[in-house]
C-alpha cells in the first residue's frame, strides 16, 4: 500500500506519497507472509503508518533478482561512466525533493527538520562523491620481469547486504549504497525497523532515476529474522553493518558459519573530548555540547566523555552547565529546537536506565536528567559529575544525551584516560598549542581526532574505528575497497 501525508508545519508544507512494500526487483511487493510493522512518531508515540514487513523468503527472493541484475545489466554489464551518471541523477533529484525527504525524516527518527535536511545534504554530497569515482575504479599494472604483463583489476564482488541503523536512516543508507553502486556490486538493504521510511521514499527516486531492476533492493524487516537471514545468506558475497557491538559480533559469526562473507562492521563508542587549559574557553564549551547533544547523542562518534583539565574544570562546568541550559527541546518541526525526542520507547527507557545507574553508582547528577513533557520520547540534555572509571555511564555507550565531565592532570594521565575503553572510534581535543595538538592524536587510539572541532564528516574523509569500534573504513578512496575484488592477471608474454 501507499503511504500518503500532509506535512503543514512551520519548516515546511507539502505532501509526499510512496509505497510501503518491499522494494525488490524494481517493484513493490507486499512481502510472502503480508504482516507488516508499526511506524511510531517519537514525538507522540502514535502510529505514523504500517509498512510490510520482510521474512528470510523475501530475502532469497531479493538476492535472486540482485544476481540476476548483476550478471546482466549491471557489474561489468554497465560502465563505469553509465553507474557514475545513474548515481548522479539520483543525487540531483534528491536534491529537488530535499525539504519532503527531510521532513519525513524528521517525522519517522524525531530529529529537527533542519538537522535532518543537513543529514540530506550530506546524502546528497555522498551519492556526488561517488558518482565521480564510479569511472576512475582502476587497478595497477605491476612491473615483475620483461617476460610478464602483471596488471590487477578492481572487479564487484557481486551482491552485497548492508544493514543500517536508525540514528542517521538516510544518511547511512548513502555511506553504504553510494559506494557499492559506484563499484558496480548489487544491494539487499535492510534499514532498521524503527526508521525505514526515508528509505523508502528514496526507493521511489532511485526507481525514478531508470537503474535497472534488482541493483538495489530494499526488504524491511527485523534484524533478528531479514537481518539475520542477510548476514548467514550462501549467495551474498559481502556484508557490511552499522549498529550495535552485541549485533555487530552476530554478524561476524554469522558470516564465518556461513559463506565466510566479507565483513565490516561500523559499531559503538564512547568517545573522549579532550579539553586542554589552553584552549578558546567559548568554543570548547560550544564544541562540547555539540558533540554530546547533536542528534540527542544518538550519534555512534558522540563525544560522551568530556575531559578537561583540572585548572578550567570549575569555569568548563560552569558554562557547560548555561549551554547547555540553553540547549531547546522540543517538536522537530519548530524551527528553534535543537533537540527533539529518542527514536522509540525501547530506546528512552535505555536512556533513562543509564541515568538511573548513574545516580546508584554514585556519581553526582549535576543538571538534566529528566523525561520532557508526558508524550513523546524527550530527555533533558544531562550532566554527570564525580563519576569514577567502573561506572556503567563511564564505561557504556549511552545513546542520549548524557555526559560526564571529569578532571583530568596532564598528558600522560589524559591519554591512559581517554584510552580506557573498548571502543574507539573518534575523539577531540582542543589546545591552542599545535604541537600538543599533534601529539595527543598520535597517541589516541581512534580512527578520528578532531582538533578543535567535533562531529567534522566529509564523503572524502574515511571513517572507522579501532578496538571494538568496528572493522574497516566507510567514505572516501578507502571504502571503494570494500566493494572491490583485486584480481591479479599474469601474461606470459615472452610464450616460454
Ligand atoms: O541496535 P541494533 P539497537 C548502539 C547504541 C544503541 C544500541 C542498541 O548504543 O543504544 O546500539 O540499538 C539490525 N542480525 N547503536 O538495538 O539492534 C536492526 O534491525 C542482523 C550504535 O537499535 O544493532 C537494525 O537494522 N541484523 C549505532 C540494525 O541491526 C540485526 C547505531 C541496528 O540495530 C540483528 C544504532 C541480527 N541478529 C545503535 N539484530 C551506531 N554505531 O551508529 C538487529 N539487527
Amino acid at each position: 500500500s501507499t503511504f500518503t501525508h500532509q506535512f503543514n508545519t512551520p519548516v515546511f508544507k507539502g505532501d509526499v506519497e510512496f509505497s510501503t512494500g518491499l522494494y525488490i526487483d524494481g517493484k513493490y511487493h507486499d512481502g510472502l507472509t503480508r504482516r507488516t510493522i508499526d511506524v511510531i512518531n517519537p514525538s507522540t508515540g502514535k502510529l505514523i503508518t504500517q509498512i510490510s514487513e520482510g521474512t528470510p523468503d523475501d530475502i532469497d527472493v531479493a538476492v535472486k533478482a540482485a544476481h540476476h541484475a548483476f550478471n546482466t545489466t549491471w557489474g561489468l554489464n554497465a560502465s563505469g561512466r553509465e553507474r557514475g551518471d545513474l548515481i548522479l541523477k539520483l543525487a540531483q533529484l534528491m536534491e529537488d525533493n530535499i525539504d519532503a525527504i527531510s521532513a519525513v525524516e524528521a517525522l519517522d527518527n524525531g530529529k529537527t527538520f533542519s538537522w535532518a535536511k543537513s543529514d540530506v545534504e550530506s546524502v546528497i554530497s555522498c551519492f556526488r562523491y561517488y558518482g565521480g569515482w564510479a569511472d576512475k575504479i582502476q587497478g595497477k599494472t605491476i612491473e615483475t620481469s620483461q617476460a610478464q604483463l602483471v596488471y590487477t583489476r578492481h572487479e564487484p564482488i557481486g551482491v552485497v547486504g548492508q544493514i543500517i541503523p536508525w540514528n542517521f536512516p538516510l544518511l547511512m543508507l548513502a555511506w553504504k549504497v553510494a559506494p557499492a553502486l559506484a563499484t558496480g556490486n548489487t544491494i539487499i538493504l535492510k534499514p532498521s525497523e524503527f526508521t525505514p521510511l526515508s528509505a523508502l521514499y528514496f526507493a521511489k527516486l532511485f526507481n525514478e532515476v531508470g537503474f535497472p531492476a534488482g541493483v538495489l533492493n530494499i526488504v524491511n524487516g527485523y534484524g533478528s529474522t531479514v537481518g539475520q537471514a542477510i548476514a548467514e545468506h550462501m549467495d551474498i558475497e559481502k556484508v557490511a553493518f552499522t549498529g550495535s557491538t552485541l549485533v555487530g559480533r552476530k554478524i561476524m559469526e554469522a558470516a564465518a558459519k556461513s559463506n565466510l562473507k566479507n565483513v565490516t562492521l561500523e559499531l559503538g563508542g564512547k568517545s573522549p573530548n579532550i579539553i586542554f587549559d589552553d584552549a578558546n574557553m567559548e568554543d570548547a564549551v560550544k564544541w562540547a555540547a555539540f558533540g554530546i547533544y547533536y542528534n540527542h547523542g544518538q550519534t555512534c562518534c558522540a563525544g560522551s566523555r568530556i575531559f578537561v583539565h583540572e585548572k578550567i574544570y570549575d569555569e568548563f562546568l560552569h558554562k557547560f552547565t548555561e549551554f547547555t541550559k540553553s540547549v531547546k527541546v522540543g517538536d522537530p518541526f519548530e524551527p528553534d529546537n535543537f533537540q527533539g525526542p529518542q527514536v522509540s520507547e525501547v530506546q528512552y527507557e535505555r536512556i533513562m536506565g543509564y541515568i538511573q545507574s548513574g545516580k546508584e553508582e554514585g556519581a553526582t547528577l549535576h543538571h538534566g536528567g529528566q523525561r520532557i513533557g508526558d508524550s513523546g520520547y524527550y530527555i533533558q540534555p544531562t550532566i554527570f559529575t564525580d563519576v569514577k572509571p567502573h561506572m556503567r555511564i563511564v564505561k557504556e555507550e549511552i545513546f542520549g544525551p548524557v555526559g560526564v565531565v571529569i578532571k583530568f592532570k596532564d598528558e600522560d594521565d589524559i591519554i591512559t584516560m581517554a584510552n580506557d575503553t573498548v571502543y574507539g572510534l573518534a575523539s577531540a581535543v582542543f589546545t591552542r598549542d599545535i604541537n600538543r595538538a599533534i601529539n595527543i592524536s598520535n597517541r589516541l587510539k581512534a580512527g578520528t581526532v578532531w582538533v578543535n572541532c567535533v562531529n567534522a564528516l566529509n564523503p572524502a574523509v574515511p571513517f572507522g574505528g579501532y578496538k571494538q569500534s568496528g572493522i574497516g573504513r566507510e567514505l572516501g578512496e578507502y571504502a571503494l575497497a570494500n566493494y572491490t575484488h583485486v584480481k591479479a592477471v599474469q601474461v606470459n608474454v615472452n610464450m616460454k
